[in-house]
């Protein structure tokens, strides 16, 4: 059983790993994660997700541009592809199916993939449309799949819009069908503006506020 203390230096190592875009540290460490029975849901969110945030704060100070950005990229998913097949799938009660992805216009997917990793996890039957998705695609998978949600996913004021038109048309065909919105420029207040049932600041409260949108609506149909 490891201690607190290596917890805390492996998801450290991971962290400082995806900053410093160095895969080969992050394999490592994920492995040891793996090797000395630690949780691997906390070290992704404690150790790779935590990195991938200070990225962004780089980011945003200029002090990284986007090569650096791309190959830290590549370190979290190198981690995540050793630590995703460890994570215990969830029974949370509740099951569904979703259909998410990132708007039009919009390629930053790093974020609606954690987000997917935590539905995967519960169980849910996920249509992952990826990312750029032309606005109509969620209307059609929607109705393709008759997914109890859609989850929109965008990172530029200047894409976030696309999600509006997308909630109307959804809502117009289904609108007992849940959506929830989010990415960093997106707020509670804009997802009551336009019509989305619900909005979630990362991807741990995505998953709660889900179960309770999905409880609420099988408790609806009974
Ligand atoms: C990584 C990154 C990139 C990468 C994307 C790689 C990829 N495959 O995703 C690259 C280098 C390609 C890139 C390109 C660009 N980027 Co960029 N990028 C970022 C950066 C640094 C980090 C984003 C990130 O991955 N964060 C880490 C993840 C884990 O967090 P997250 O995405 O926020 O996701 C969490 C939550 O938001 C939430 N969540 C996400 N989706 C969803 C969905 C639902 C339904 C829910 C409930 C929750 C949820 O849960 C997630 C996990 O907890 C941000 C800065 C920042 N601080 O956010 C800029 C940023 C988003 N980029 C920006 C810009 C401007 C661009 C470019 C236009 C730059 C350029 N001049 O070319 C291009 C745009 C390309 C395009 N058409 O999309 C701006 C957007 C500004 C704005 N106001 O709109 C930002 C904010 C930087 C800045 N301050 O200027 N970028």
């Amino acid at each position: 059983m490891a201690t607190v203390e290596r917890e805390k230096e492996l998801f450290g190592i991971l962290k400082q790993g995806v900053i410093d875009y160095d895969e080969d540290v992050v394999k490592e460490a994920a492995q040891s994660v793996i090797d000395d029975g630690i949780d691997a849901y906390t070290a992704v969110f404690e150790g790779l997700v935590e990195g991938m945030n200070e990225v962004g704060r780089l980011y945003e100070e200029q002090e990284y541009f986007v090569p650096e950005i791309l190959m830290c990229a590549d370190a979290l998913y190198a981690g995540l592809d050793i630590l995703k097949p460890h994570i215990d799938k969830k029974d949370m009660g509740v099951k569904g199916a979703v259909v998410m992805g990132v708007v039009q216009g919009d390629v930053h997917d790093i974020g609606k993939n954690i987000v997917k990793m935590m539905f995967d996890v519960a169980g849910f039957d996920v249509h992952d449309l990826g990312r750029d998705v032309p606005l109509d695609k969620f209307v059609e998978e929607q109705l393709k799949t008759d997914s109890e949600l859609v989850l929109l996913s965008a990172m530029m004021t200047t894409t976030m819009v696309g999600m509006k038109d997308i909630i109307a048309k959804i809502k117009e065909k289904n609108p007992n069908v849940k959506i929830m919105i989010g990415g960093a420029p997106v707020s509670e207040d804009l997802a009551d503006k336009w019509g989305a049932d619900g909005f979630a600041k990362d991807a741990n409260n995505a998953l709660k506020e889900a179960l309770q949108m999905v409880k609420a609506l099988k408790d609806m149909q009974q």
